[in-house]
């Protein structure tokens, strides 16, 4: 039995799994779970109720739950070996295919940068940017309010200062975090900074050092890929839409549905 990877990539952390893996030709199968219908709201369809998927192919949300006992995605199994947590997953991929030293450098203090990246981040940029998923769109969604906006201002001024170190301790005038190649430090990084623009705070604007960074990663890991695997997050909106459809739930206070279609336009004009 060849690599699984458990992954919804609505989430940040299985998307940095999921371009590292497919940029670095990593063969897998991709085991679709689905957060929203099996684990955020904690609902499933009954056995055989016939509830379409919001999306193609079946969710592995109980598939998931035995590889990772945390019930988190990511997760992968390989073989009878299963491993939860997105920064061991990527260490784990990044040694046994071998992949390109720049990901996760062999030179001893460059390496030390991309791990003290990857300590810092879950405290920090990890702390704060989906906190704005969960004011623009979760709890409107569970309670069908939206929240007042100082609360969102509130969580945009704690990553503002996470931003700010990030810019002035982590990026300084570099092209990416160690240096001038790419490395796992910065993947980590983007996947979570996508989050907030998905649900509509442009975390780039005004910040063109930190629009720059973006784009040189886009390139690193190809424009295309990197598109695929945010399209789904830059149009929640349709996402949640159709789950809420098939939940027969009243429409929440949700960013607009425009404004999301145009996120993701934006995006495909901005490559042309
Ligand atoms: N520290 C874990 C975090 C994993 C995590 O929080 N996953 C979220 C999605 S981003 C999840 O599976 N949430 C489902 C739940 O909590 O029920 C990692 O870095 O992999």
């Amino acid at each position: 039995m060849g690599l699984e990877l458990y992954l919804d990539l609505l989430s940040q952390p299985c998307r940095s799994i999921y371009i590292f893996a497919r940029s670095n030709n990593i063969p897998f199968e991709f085991k679709q779970v689905e957060l929203f219908k099996d684990s955020v709201l904690g609902k499933k369809p009954a056995a055989g109720s016939g509830a379409e998927q919001p999306r193609a192919g079946p969710s592995n949300s109980e598939g998931a739950g035995k590889v990772n006992l945390l019930k988190k995605v990511p997760a992968l199994k390989d073989g009878d070996f299963m491993l939860a947590e997105c920064t061991a997953i990527l260490l784990y991929l990044s040694r046994k295919y071998n992949t390109p030293d720049h990901w996760y450098p062999s030179d001893i203090q460059k390496r030390a940068q991309v791990d003290e990246y990857l300590s810092w981040h879950h405290a920090n940029i990890r702390a704060n940017a989906p906190k704005t998923m969960w004011i623009k769109v979760l709890i409107p969604l569970f309670t069908g309010q939206p929240l007042p906006s100082e609360k969102l201002q509130e969580v945009m001024e704690g990553l503002s200062t996470s931003l700010k170190q990030f810019e002035e301790r982590f990026l300084q005038d570099k092209a990416f975090i160690i240096g001038s190649e790419i490395s796992l430090a910065d993947l980590v990084a983007i996947v979570e900074l996508m989050q907030p623009v998905g649900v509509g705070c442009d975390v780039f604007e005004d910040r063109p050092r930190l629009m720059e960074w973006r784009r040189r990663v886009e390139d690193a890991v190809g424009k295309e890929l990197f598109f695929q695997a945010h399209e789904m997050i830059l149009n929640i909106k349709e996402v949640l839409l159709k789950w809420q459809a098939l939940q027969s739930m009243p429409d929440p206070h949700l960013p607009s549905s425009s404004a999301q279609t145009s996120t993701a336009q934006n995006y495909r004009q901005s490559q042309k």
